[in-house]
């Protein structure tokens, strides 16, 4: 049977009472849940913050590591053990902001994970700074007459970038979240949702604010069509398109020419003859050995 809950995990919850991030939490077990996916063929990947803590509230595989550094790590697992199911999740500051870099060209290499951005436009661990979508001219903890510059345009940088899922969610719609985080869950590829995540400690505005301006993405929108999508994914500051903006069907994933050569299974598991020849690049690739 497959169960992922947070019941057996002894570590001890240390979001804020009422924090949507329990939402996104409750989301993505039923997701895991729906797709029957048990907790040893999961890995949550995340790197540092708030939500970077998502998967010590899990019962799976876990890698918690530097700020920023979430997607290299996942693609790597991912490339190592194509069976498990690897989701990147963590926050706006962690994957938009420090480890912008790496989500951009994870969008061009199209590796077979899913990216979950808990977006509360702050970075809420360090108390409430701007992140790369804090709306122009919203006064933070730290920048007291308000962020000069416009927010990153992180969805529609998606979509041009190939990116075959792009998706936004809320943290407020907990049947509506599973289900769209089991279908980005489900997609071969590069699965990108960022998912609104009012703040409610440190953020500008509470939940209700949010849930004003979260409309459902227009029924007669066509997801595959790109231009269409860009233009939905351009923020406006009072509303919020939620659903998929963009979907079209798997370009090729990362390392499939590799796996095509070395099968499907977890590379600790190949056979000799092929670890020695990945040692032997390696020590070939390493050139101060001291
Ligand atoms: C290299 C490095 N730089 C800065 C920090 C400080 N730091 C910790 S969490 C964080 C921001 C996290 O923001 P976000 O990813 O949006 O997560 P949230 O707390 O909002 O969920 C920062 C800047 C750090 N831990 N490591
Ligand atoms: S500080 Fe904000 S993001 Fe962090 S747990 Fe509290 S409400 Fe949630
Ligand atoms: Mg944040």
């Amino acid at each position: 049977m497959t169960t992922t809950h947070d019941d057996h995990n002894p570590i001890e919850n240390q979001w804020c009472p009422g924090c949507p991030n329990y939402g996104i939490l409750r989301a993505l077990e039923r997701a895991l849940v729906t797709l029957g996916r048990a907790p040893h063929e999961v890995c949550l990947v995340s790197g540092i913050g708030q939500a970077a803590k998502l998967p010590h509230y899990l019962r799976c595989h876990a890698w918690n590591g530097l700020h920023g550094r979430a997607i290299p790590a996942a693609i790597g697992i991912h490339v190592a053990n194509p069976a498990l199911t690897t989701i990147v999740t963590s926050g706006d500051g962690d994957l938009y902001g420090e480890g912008g870099n790496h989500l951009l060209h994870a969008f061009r290499r199209n590796p077979d994970i899913t990216v979950i951005v808990h977006d509360n436009r702050i970075y809420a661990l360090t108390k409430g700074q701007a992140s790369p979508t804090t709306p122009r001219g919203e006064p933070t903890r730290l920048q007291f007459d308000g962020v000069e510059i416009e927010p990153a345009q992180i969805l529609a940088t998606a979509v041009v970038h190939g990116c075959t899922f792009v998706a936004r969610g809320f943290a407020g719609d907990l049947e509506g979240l599973s289900i769209l985080l089991a279908r980005a869950i489900a997609h071969p590829g590069l699965s990108f949702v960022d998912v609104i995540q009012p703040c409610i400690t440190w953020g500008q505005h509470p939940l209700a604010w949010y849930r004003e301006r979260v409309v459902p993405v227009p029924a007669d929108h066509d997801a595959t069509d790109r231009g269409a999508a860009v233009s939905l994914a351009l923020d406006t500051p009072d509303r919020f398109p939620v659903g998929v903006l963009y979907e079209v069907a798997a370009r090729p994933v990362f390392a499939e020419s590799y796996r095509a050569r070395v099968g499907d299974g977890p590379l600790a598991r190949l056979p000799r003859t092929e670890r020695a020849a990945i040692d032997a690049r390696l020590a070939a690739f390493v050139v101060n050995k001291d």
